[in-house]
């Protein structure tokens, strides 16, 4: 394809409710979305990506205003020539922007606008780009931490009357055995799993090991990105088993977590991994390995929860993820709401990755677009 322009609009929504993790509390999503308008084979196409990065490098080292500044000073001039040449592919673009070290969340969300231009091009969907044959994925949640255990509860409870088939509880020093505790004696049959992003060491291998009572499907990322090591030594210390997710950044760490045992289950943001096509190499990795995986989130809006949705149809994706309706976060998203529909949500099948934005909420929720022309 040949680029027209790039409009990067950073749009803001309000959450619903705030989203306390062990890094944060969030009201509202600052998110980057990219619309990208080419020429294909004569055509006028637009595809649109989105950016997982948060507004501060507090769950990667990536964040809003440094997804804009590597993006326009430093990646979209690496698409210019293949543009130019009229010969820029989805599949093309993480060789050429591989010159530029990590920044992954930011060449996700622009492999992501050009893969689904091409697939709106070509009049095929995501999800039978991946050969996905599922119509519909189970919907876990996330539940952030809460001031009290009474409003977790209430929350939980919430959530389950809503449908939700898996429950996902934010933990942090403080804030982990009894909150888990108390799900669990409430709720003694619900999948139920503990994320602490980081927030303890190899030193609280004890503590940590209490939560092993509660029957987890897993703990996430309870030990340092860089802490590969540490997370195997753990495992062997826990019965639950241990899930990556911020550690595990592209296919070859996926293969060395597992090789290593520092994971028995991984998490797969696309985002944080470069984009959608490493996404599936991911998969494939961790299939052969006989290793299960789920699809995680980025509190995406419609753009980006529609081809999560596609990519956990995939069938190494035998984890509830954390695919939720877009009512979970959003009063009112961007693009038409995903729902639960009997605690699943359905996989789009239309060209493309799956969801346009309304014109009129994008620019409602717009706080600033930069154009890149080409
Ligand atoms: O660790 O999975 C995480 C949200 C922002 C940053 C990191 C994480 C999360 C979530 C929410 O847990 C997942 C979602 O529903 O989008
Ligand atoms: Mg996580």
């Amino acid at each position: 394809m040949k680029v027209l322009e790039f409009a990067l609009h950073t749009i803001a929504l309000p959450l619903v409710t705030p989203f306390t993790t062990s890094f944060s509390r969030q009201t509202e999503r600052r998110v980057l979305i990219i619309e990208l308008t080419a020429e294909v084979g004569g055509a006028l196409v637009v595809g649109w990506g989105e950016c997982g990065a948060l507004t501060e490098p507090v769950y990667s080292s990536e964040y809003l205003d440094g997804v804009l500044d590597v993006t326009v000073e430093h990646l979209l001039p690496r698409l210019a020539a293949a543009s130019a040449a009229d010969d820029l592919t989805a599949e093309s673009v993480a060789g050429l922007l591989s010159k530029v070290v990590g920044h992954r969340m930011a060449k996700a969300a622009i492999e992501m606008a050009v893969l689904d231009a091409q697939l709106r091009a070509a009049g095929v969907s995501f999800k039978n780009y991946l050969g996905v044959t599922r119509d519909r994925v189970p919907s876990g949640v996330s539940v952030g931490i809460q001031d009290s255990i009474p409003e977790l509860l209430d929350a939980v409870a919430g959530y389950l009357d809503e449908g939700y088939q898996r429950i996902k509880l934010k933990i942090r020093p403080g804030w982990d055995i009894e909150p888990v505790r108390a799900v669990r004696e409430a709720h003694p049959a619900v999948p139920l799993q503990v994320d602490a992003n980081t927030a303890y060491t190899l030193a609280d291998a004890e503590h940590l090991a209490r939560l092993d009572a509660f029957d987890l499907l897993l703990i996430e990322q309870p030990l340092g990105e860089e802490d590969m090591r540490h997370h195997a030594l753990l495992a062997q210390r826990m019965t639950t088993p241990m899930c990556l997710d911020e550690s595990v950044v592209s296919a070859a760490s996926a293969e060395d977590a597992i090789e290593w045992g520092a994971a028995a289950i991984i998490n797969i943001k696309p985002s944080r991994v470069g984009g959608y096509l490493e996404a599936r190499r991911i998969h494939d990795v961790a299939l052969a390995h006989g290793t299960p995986v789920w699809c995680g989130g980025m509190l995406e809006t419609g753009i980006g929860r529609g081809a999560n949705a596609a990519l956990a149809g995939m069938p190494g994706f035998t984890i509830t993820g954390d695919i939720s309706a877009s009512g979970r976060f959003y009063k009112q998203d961007i693009t038409e709401p995903f729902e639960l529909v009997d605690g699943h949500i359905l996989i789009p099948d239309v060209p493309g990755l799956a969801a346009v934005p309304s014109r009129q909420r994008l620019a409602e929720a717009t706080v600033e677009t930069v154009r890149i022309g080409f």
